[in-house]
C-alpha cells in the first residue's frame, strides 16, 4: 500500500470510529516503520506522513504559491459544480474518500443542495483531526447532513452499501497520484465493486506537464514541503521513541520522466546510526543515502480514462482548466 489514505474502514451508520488520532492502529505504524527502516533501499510508506501534524502541514502546502494543484482543482470545481452534480444525476449522497478538511468539496455540496435541497455528505479520512476541521468548515451549511467516518481504504469499503440512494464517490485533490499505477487501478476497482449501476465516481488528477512547473510544488521556497517530509521523522521520535535529528536530513524532490512522477526522498547529510527504542532497532545511514518517502504521479487524460474503464466505470465528462494542468474526471458505474 503506497497511497496516502489506504486501509480498513468504518461505517457511516456508526459515525466516526475514533481510534486515537487516526484509523491506523499503533501496531500498523510500528510495523511499517520497522519494515521501511530495515529495507534496502530504505522507504517509508506515504500514509505515515498524515498524522495530525502532517495533515496540518499538508494543509499549509495547499496554500503555497508554488502548489498550483489545489487552486486549480478548486477553480475547476467552482466553475463546474452544477454541471458535475447534473452529470452524476441528483438526488445523490456524496461520499468523499480522503476528505481532509473538505474545503475542496464545498462547491459540490452547495450545488447538490441547490439541486435537491438536502444532501448527505460522508467525508472519510484516516485523520480524525482532518475530519474535525471538515466539520468546523461546514458547520451551519443549511440542508447538509454530515456523517464523518475515520476509516482507511480500499481494504474495507463494505460500509459504502449503507450510504442511501444514488452515490457519487469523490476522490479529489490528486490523491490518486500518490498510488502506484497498479494500486490506483485496484483502488478504483474496489470502489467500483461496491457501487450500484447509476452510482458514479469523481476523481481529481494532476496532469503531466513541464517539470519546471511541477517540481517547485514539491520543493517550495518557504520550506513547508521539507517540514512536511521531516515531520515523519519527528513522528517516529514522538510515537516510537526514535532518536532522529531532523537537521541531519535533507528534503529531495526529483522528476522521473519515464515514470511521469515526482519522487520525494529524505537524504542523510552524514553517516549516522539512529536508534528507534520502542522497535528495538538501529537504522544505519550512509552520507548521501536516500530514503524514499512518496511518489506523486502526473497522469494524462487518456491514462485517466483508461483507469476508469479498467475499473468498470464509463467516463462521462472531463473537466479541466484552460492551461490543461489538472483534470476532474466523472465516470458512471456500468
Ligand atoms: C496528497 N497529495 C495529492 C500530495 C501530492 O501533491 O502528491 C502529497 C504531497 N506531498 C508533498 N507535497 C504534496
Amino acid at each position: 500500500m503506497t497511497g496516502p489514505h489506504t486501509g480498513a474502514g468504518a461505517g457511516p451508520e456508526g459515525g466516526p470510529s475514533a481510534t486515537g488520532d487516526s484509523a491506523w492502529g499503533d501496531g500498523a505504524v510500528a510495523r511499517a516503520v520497522r519494515e521501511g527502516l530495515l529495507a534496502s533501499p530504505k522507504r517509508l510508506p506515504p500514509w505515515l506522513l498524515y498524522d495530525d501534524a502532517g495533515s496540518a502541514l499538508f494543509d499549509e502546502i495547499t496554500r503555497l504559491p508554488e502548489y498550483y494543484l489545489t487552486r486549480t482543482e478548486h477553480a475547476i470545481l467552482g466553475e463546474n459544480a452544477d454541471a458535475i452534480i447534473e452529470a452524476a444525476g441528483p438526488p445523490l449522497s456524496l461520499v468523499e474518500l480522503g476528505a481532509g478538511s473538505a474545503t475542496k468539496t464545498r462547491f459540490l455540496i452547495e450545488a447538490a443542495i441547490r439541486a435537491q435541497e438536502r444532501v448527505l455528505y460522508v467525508p472519510v479520512d484516516v485523520s480524525k483531526g482532518a475530519l474535525t476541521s471538515a466539520e468546523q468548515h461546514l458547520a451551519g451549511v443549511a440542508g447538509l447532513t454530515l456523517c464523518p467516518v475515520v476509516a482507511r481504504y480500499p481494504d474495507e469499503l463494505g460500509w459504502l452499501a449503507a450510504a442511501p440512494g444514488r452515490r457519487l464517490v469523490m476522490f479529489l485533490g490528486s490523491n490518486i497520484g500518490n498510488y502506484e499505477p497498479r494500486e490506483a487501478a485496484a483502488l478504483l476497482g474496489a470502489v467500483s465493486a461496491e457501487l450500484r449501476p447509476g452510482d458514479s465516481m469523481l476523481v481529481g488528477a494532476d496532469l503531466r506537464k513541464d517539470p519546471a512547473i511541477v517540481l517547485p510544488a514539491y520543493d517550495d521556497a518557504a520550506g513547508v514541503s521539507e517540514r512536511f517530509n521531516l515531520n515523519l521523522l519527528e513522528r517516529i521520535n514522538r510515537e516510537l521513541g526514535g532518536q532522529f535529528d531532523a537537521r541531519l536530513f535533507r528534503h529531495v524532490a526529483r522528476w522521473n520522466d519515464a515514470a511521469s512522477r515526482v519522487e520525494l526522498y529524505l537524504e542523510s547529510r552524514v553517516r549516522q546510526a539512529v536508534a528507534v527504542r520502542r522497535l528495538g532497532i538501529t537504522a544505519r545511514f550512509e552520507a548521501g543515502e536516500l530514503m524514499h518517502m512518496e511518489n506523486s504521479y502526473k497522469l494524462t487524460l487518456p491514462g485517466l480514462e483508461a483507469l476508469f474503464r479498467g475499473a468498470g466505470l464509463e467516463p462521462t465528462r472531463t473537466f479541466t482548466d484552460a492551461r490543461g494542468w489538472f483534470a476532474v474526471q466523472h465516470g458512471r458505474r456500468r
